[in-house]
């Protein structure tokens, strides 16, 4: 039998227990995994694999820095910040300022770094968890907007609901926008993040898949020549991204 894709969830991910799956089946995996946890990891799946993967769930966002196929190559270009810099990145929502940011995010790592560069995540479903435990209030959090740091105005919620599906979460604070709500709030978040945020040190050919509607993702900086494929979807329906958060109504 030819295994051609492995896959594996975070927690999978973290104890070395990737899942070899047929050329048949490894698509029916990734689209559950996707739609269940947000986050998958695969290792041997190329753009094309992942456009094909996604089949139904989402079609290619163009970006505009990507080329014609959907593919935004991820390297230092000479940029001090951003992705195309050997910078950090804070944990963020791509496309967090447009009204609705792309759903998914798919990222293959091409070349790793020398040192540096991890991936980061963070599930927001986890975070809104953790803030109402530490006693923010719904409405407190509700009130969170994200402001663009480049076009001014609009603002756009943090958290929005989406009537009979789920919830759909945003962020960033960084040069492209920022928070803007309650000083403690934003205090509580920055602080959770810290608590939250899940390290994975990808290695060539790996690549993942996420919901960018309700994982936040970002990276370490890094040295050397690190090089990536990015490629961003939009759902063919919002129940696909939609998120339940228990806790708020
Ligand atoms: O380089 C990476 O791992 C992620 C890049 C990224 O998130 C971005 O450019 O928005
Ligand atoms: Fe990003």
């Amino acid at each position: 039998m030819d295994t051609v894709i492995e896959l594996a969830t975070l927690e999978e991910r973290f104890s070395g227990e990737y899942a070899s799956f047929t050329e048949a089946s490894w698509q029916i995996q990734l689209r559950s995994v996707l739609l269940r946890e947000g986050l998958v990891f695969a290792r041997g799946a190329t753009a094309s694999d992942l456009i094909e993967g996604l089949e139904g769930l989402g079609t290619v966002f163009l970006h505009p820095d990507a080329s014609a196929s959907g593919i935004t190559e991820i390297k230092p270009n000479g940029d001090e910040r951003g992705g195309f810099s050997r910078a950090g990145l804070k944990l963020h929502t791509d496309r967090a300022l447009i009204q609705i940011p792309p759903a998914f995010l798919g990222l293959i790592l091409d070349e790793a770094a020398d040192s540096g560069g991890e991936a980061l995540f963070l599930d927001s479903a986890e975070l809104v968890a953790r803030l109402i435990e530490v006693g923010v209030s719904s409405e407190d959090l509700l009130s969170v907007r994200l402001v663009s740091g480049v076009h001014g105005a609009e603002a756009l919620p943090f958290l929005r609901r989406i009537d009979n599906v789920g919830w759909q979460c945003r962020y960033r604070d960084d040069h492209v926008g920022h928070p803007s709500g309650p000083p403690s709030v934003l205090a509580q978040i920055d602080q959770a993040f810290g608590e939250l945020v899940k390290a994975v040190e990808l290695v060539p050919g790996e690549s993942y898949v996420l919901n960018n509607h309700r994982w936040l993702h970002g990276r370490r900086d890094f040295q050397g020549a690190r090089r990536a494929s990015r490629l961003l979807f939009n759902a063919v329906s919002e129940s696909f991204s939609a998120f339940q958060l228990r806790d708020l109504s």
